[in-house]
């Protein structure tokens, strides 16, 4: 199995805790998407795939992108645990939550999107940031409403869940933007809760070989 990947895409985080959580080796294919204007515009990545986003996953002569997508298929040849539960309220709570963060609250900060804005002459770095961290702190009212409602462990209730898969990416990313997360203490609680998992630590941005290694600081 290959995953077309990059360090810092929260997408892409999300199917490698997939993979980790189902104990599926895979072969990690990093796209640099800021090298050169981005390799996810090369002619060869846009054959793998036309909308030039990842992650991508390559099994065999299959080939899905979309992460969401990505994990119903790892569920439905790959299981167990199965992430997206098979009926009751749980199976929509969980979905509605991935849901919410990966169609909702991830698309408007995405890298493409950032670019557009910071090319519009009116539109400063700051005015870029502040965008991105209004959005992502919009979809976060909502989702820590919810997640106080539906949480137990884990985003729902007893059981680990697309809705932890998506939620630790989409954190990630809001910390990076600089969000507060003392405002929404179910989804800090969760957060930290998750990421005591392996499954959750090794699919970090930061250890993944695609991700620059750091620097000790100069003295
Ligand atoms: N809905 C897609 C989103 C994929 C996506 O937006 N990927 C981002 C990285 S997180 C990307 O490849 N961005 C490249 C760009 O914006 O040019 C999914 O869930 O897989």
């Amino acid at each position: 199995m290959k995953l077309y990947g990059y360090w810092r895409s929260s997408a892409a985080y999300r199917v490698r805790i997939a993979l980790n959580l189902k104990k599926i080796a895979y072969e990690y294919i990093a796209v640099d998407l800021l090298k050169d204007g981005g390799e996810q515009h090369s002619d060869d990545f846009h054959q793998i795939n036309a909308t030039e986003l990842v992650p991508v996953l390559v099994d065999g002569d299959m080939r899905i992108s979309q992460s969401l997508n990505i994990i119903d298929y790892l569920d439905d040849h790959y299981f167990p645990p199965q992430l997206t539960p098979v009926a009751g309220q749980d199976r929509y709570t969980a979905k509605e939550i991935a849901q919410d963060i990966a169609i909702d609250i991830h698309p408007l900060n995405n890298l493409r999107v950032q670019q557009y804005l910071i090319s519009q002459e009116e539109f400063t770095e700051q005015d870029e940031l502040d965008w991105v961290k209004h959005w992502i702190m919009v979809g976060f009212e909502a989702l820590e409403e919810k997640l106080l409602r539906s949480s137990g462990a884990y985003c729902v209730g007893t059981q680990l869940t697309v809705a932890d898969v998506c939620l630790v990416p989409q954190v990630y990313n809001a910390l990076r933007f600089g969000v507060d997360l003392s405002f929404y203490p179910t989804i800090e609680r969760l957060y930290h809760s998750l990421n005591e998992m392996s499954e959750f630590k090794l699919a970090a941005p930061e250890n993944q070989p695609d991700a620059p290694t750091k620097k000790p600081p100069i003295e």
